[in-house]
């Protein structure tokens, strides 16, 4: 399996130089730099609260993206040498996990090489890499910003972007990316209201080589499904390979082909063009989650045998005899929503190979889900999940219509929220 070479990032950023220690080396002031060493970026760190789930994490890379998107065009020497380095996937909660934390690479889930073709990304193991080239045996970050919510915001409604260094409403917490050879001797909280681009006024006027922001999900987007929104999003293509099962399956039991169903996407997302004439696989899919969102969200979340009438009604309307289900349910109710349809019905569901288990984990399979209801001649999601917000994304990218995008499960007909809309912008 070739994976896309991390490093060609060298050849799109113009090579500046740097030198280790205290002071920063500029691309433009080159005569205070020691031209031999390696080339002289500056290094933005982020992670995300531990609770949150892949998807959600996913959408606070799109924001992190568009604020080093926006620093590297920016003119200011100061601001235009960042990369953003992207954080380890490890001990993500739907995963189920033991002691030792995963560290899994982005590339195993997205092609690098797309996410750098809009952001000047690297993974955190090639920072290491250049540790190591240059003798160092543990990364010191220079400075760390906790963000924190103000604590006043919602009870005074001043909802101004803002941002001070404060007190810590928490203790903070010292140990960056599960690893214990990162550390710091300089922390603060910084409390922030705005989208994630005012970061940059932080990042100016702090000299720091190495910048880590803890608690990234606190800043926001800049504006939700804007045009620059979407081009981080397209960005995100998954990895070639899991594209590559997802299509076997397709072909295999769903009789779902690009040309057939008119999914074609440009070799590179830039290319990719306006388009609503998706056809899709003749199947319907369904995002089913279940487990905490059966608890967390009982007014949203129907039971099986409504699903089964939802899925049943809606065959019938598209004259479809398969239905996909991509589901975190335990295999119990998966047989129960199966035997809750009529035989004439095919219903399919993704299970992966001992070996694509173990080399993708839990996120990959559920990539593969995704992945196969992108295809799907219609889709019906599950309300406020993130999971099947990506979906939605990923087929507005694909070109579908999109009421065959927009749908989500009913807990009963009387109370149907109709889900919101996010068109995609060129
Ligand atoms: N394979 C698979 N996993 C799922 C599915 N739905 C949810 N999951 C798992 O549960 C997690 C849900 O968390 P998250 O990504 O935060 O989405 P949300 O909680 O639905 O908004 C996913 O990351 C998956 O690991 C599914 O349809 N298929
Ligand atoms: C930190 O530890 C990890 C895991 O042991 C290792 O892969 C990495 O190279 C180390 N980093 C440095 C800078 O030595
Ligand atoms: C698969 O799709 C093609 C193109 O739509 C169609 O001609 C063919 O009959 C289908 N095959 C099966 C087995 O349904
Ligand atoms: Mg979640």
């Amino acid at each position: 399996m070739i994976f896309p070479n991390v490093l060609t990032i060298f050849t799109y950023i113009s090579i500046p130089v740097l030198i280790f220690g205290e002071e920063v080396c500029y691309r433009n002031k080159l005569d205070n730099c020691d031209t031999k060493k390696m080339p002289a970026f500056r290094y933005l760190f982020y992670d995300v609260n531990p609770s949150e789930g892949f998807n959600l994490r996913r959408d606070v890379y799109m924001r992190m993206a568009v604020l080093a998107h926006k620093l590297k065009h920016s003119n200011d020497p100061i601001l235009n040498s960042f990369l953003l380095v992207l954080p380890p996937w490890s001990h993500l909660m739907h995963w189920g996990y033991s002691e030792d934390p995963e560290q899994i690479p982005w590339s195993t889930f997205f092609d690098i090489s797309s996410l750098q073709k809009f952001a000047p990304v690297i993974e955190l193991h090639e920072y290491f890499s250049y540790l190591k080239n240059n003798k160092y045996t543990k990364s010191i970050l220079d400075k760390v910003y906790i963000l924190q919510h103000y604590e006043d915001m919602f009870e005074s409604g001043n909802f101004v972007d803002k941002w001070s260094v404060e007190k810590c409403q928490k203790p903070p917490k010292l140990r960056f990316f599960h690893y214990t050879n990162i550390t710091s001797n300089n922390v603060q909280c910084l409390s922030f209201h705005g989208p994630a681009t005012k970061l940059s006024e932080v990042l100016k006027q702090d000299k720091s080589r190495t910048i880590m922001l803890e608690h990234a999900e606190v800043a926001l987007h800049d504006m939700f499904g804007s045009q620059i929104y979407w081009q981080a999003r397209r960005s995100m293509r998954f990895n070639f390979e899991l594209r590559a099962i997802a299509n076997e399956f397709r072909q295999l039991y769903l009789n779902s082909s690009d040309k057939d169903d008119n999914t074609y996407l440009a070799k590179d997302w830039k290319d990719d063009k306006p388009k609503r004439n998706a056809i899709g696989g003749p199947y319907l899919a369904v995002h089913l989650r279940r487990r905490d969102f059966l608890r967390g969200r009982p007014d949203d979340v129907p039971d099986l045998k409504r699903v089964a009438e939802q899925i049943t009604e809606k065959l019938e309307e598209l004259e479809l005899s398969k239905v996909f289900v991509a589901t975190d349910a335990p295999q119990k109710e998966y047989d129960e929503l199966n035997s809750l349809l009529l035989p004439k019905y095919e219903i399919y569901k993704y299970t992966a190979s001992k070996t694509v288990e173990k080399k993708y984990s839990a996120g990959g399979v559920a990539i593969v889900d995704q992945i196969i209801c992108s295809y799907a001649r219609y889709f019906i999601g599950t309300s406020e999940s993130t999971f099947s917000f990506r979906i939605q994304e990923e087929r507005e990218i694909l070109g579908f219509p999109t009421k065959v995008t927009f749908n989500v499960l009913c807990k009963d007909k009387k109370k149907c929220k109709k889900p919101s809309l996010w068109k995609i912008v060129y």
